[in-house]
C-alpha cells in the first residue's frame, strides 16, 4: 500500500527504520520537549540553582543539567529496553531493572551548561549500544546515536549508521518532523572552530595549523559549546578542534558522551574525525567512562590538513 503522505515525524521514522527502537525515541523524544520547554523559561524564571518552581512530578526543579539528568535516567528506565545507563554527570553506571534490556544507553543531559545562564545554545548528546555484557564499547559500535540543540528551534540530529537525519520540533503541535535526510558535510570549509585562550598551551602541530589558515580567508566561529559548535560545522564545513594542550594533554572532551557519537555523525555526514596523531576515536575502546581524548573534527579537507 503507498502512503498518501511522506514519513514526517520522528516515531514515523524510527518506525520505518528501527522499529525495535520506538519505545526508546518516544521516550527520549519525551525528555527533550520538557528540557526544551524548561530551558525557554530560563529567562523568565532564572532557572540557576533552585527554581522553587516544581516540575511534573511534584519535585523541587534543579539546575537544569541536574534535572535533565534525572529525567532522562527515569524516562529511559520506564522503556524498559535500557539495562544499563551512564552519564557524564553519574560517577558510576545506573543499572535499571531490566538487566536483560537490549540496549545501553551514554548521555551528557546538557553538554555545555555554562551557557544556559546567558540564554546561549545548549544541547544533549546521545549514544545506543547493543547489550553485550561489555559496557565500554568503541565508538563505532554504537548503533544509534546523535545530539539535540536547543537554540532558536531545537532539532535532534541522528544517525543509525546509515546517514544523518535531522528533525525539527514543532511547538505548535508538539511534534518533531523530519527536515533533513542524508545530510552531508561540505567537503571543504573556512570556518574553524577552537578556544584559542588555550593558545600558549597548544602544541606545535596545532600552532603549525592556526598559523596556516591564519593565512587564508578563513573565520573564527566558536559558542564554547559543542553541540552548535559542531552543528555549525556539520552544515557550513569547516573545523572544530579541542587538540591536547599542556595543561589537558589528553584534551577535554570526554569520548564516551561527546567525542563518539560527534564523530559518529560527522563520519556518516562525509567528514572526518581524528586525534592528532592521525587515529581514529570510533576504534578506540574506552578505558574509563569519563576517559578524554583530544580531537579534531569536520571537512575532510580541512581535518587532512591538520594531520599534515
Ligand atoms: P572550553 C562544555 O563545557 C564543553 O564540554 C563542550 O560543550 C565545549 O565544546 C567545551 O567544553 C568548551 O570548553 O575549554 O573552550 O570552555
Amino acid at each position: 500500500m503507498s502512503n498518501k503522505f511522506k514519513i514526517t515525524t520522528l516515531a514515523e521514522f524510527v518506525m520505518a527504520n528501527k522499529p525495535e527502537m520506538l519505545p526508546v525515541f518516544v521516550q527520549l523524544e519525551n525528555c527533550v520537549k520538557i528540557i526544551s520547554s524548561r530551558l525557554r523559561v530560563v529567562g523568565l524564571e532564572n532557572l540557576t540553582g533552585l527554581t522553587g518552581t516544581v516540575n511534573v512530578y511534584g519535585e523541587e526543579v534543579q539546575k537544569l543539567d541536574e534535572f535533565a539528568n534525572t529525567l532522562l535516567v527515569e524516562k529511559m528506565s520506564v522503556s524498559q529496553q535500557i539495562a544499563v545507563i551512564l552519564s557524564e554527570e553519574l560517577a558510576q553506571p545506573v543499572h535499571t531493572d531490566y538487566p536483560n534490556a537490549a540496549y545501553y544507553f551514554a548521555m551528557d543531559p546538557i553538554d555545555g551548561s555554562s551557557n544556559i545562564d546567558i540564554a546561549l545554545p545548549v544541547g544533549t548528546i546521545f549514544s545506543f549500544y547493543n547489550n553485550t555484557g561489555i559496557i565500554l564499547q568503541k565508538g563505532i559500535d554504537q548503533i544509534a546515536c546523535g545530539y539535540v540543540l536547543y537554540s532558536n528551534s531545537t532539532a535532534i540530529v541522528l544517525t543509525f549508521g546509515d546517514g544523518v537525519y535531522v528533525f525539527t520540533l514543532d511547538s505548535e503541535v508538539d511534534c518533531f518532523f523530519l527536515t533533513t535526510s542524508q545530510l552531508m558535510i561540505p567537503q571543504s570549509g573556512t570556518i574553524y572552530s577552537i578556544n584559542e585562550g588555550n593558545y600558549s598551551k597548544y602544541f606545535d602541530q596545532t600552532k603549525r595549523y592556526l598559523a596556516k589558515i591564519k593565512q587564508e580567508n578563513y573565520k573564527l566561529r566558536y559558542v564554547g559549546s559543542m553541540v552548535p559548535d559542531i552543528h555549525r560545522t556539520l552544515l557550513k564545513g569547516g573545523i572544530f578542534m579541542y587538540p591536547a594542550d599542556a595543561k589537558s594533554p589528553t584534551g577535554k572532551l570526554r569520548l564516551l558522551y561527546e567525542v563518539n557519537p560527534m564523530s559518529m555523525l560527522i563520519t556518516q555526514a562525509g567528514g572526518l574525525a581524528r586525534l592528532e596523531n592521525g587515529v581514529d576515536p570510533l576504534y578506540i575502546v574506552p578505558t574509563t567512562h569519563d576517559q578524554t581524548v583530544p580531537f579534531v573534527i569536520g571537512s575532510a579537507q580541512q581535518v587532512n590538513e591538520y594531520l599534515t
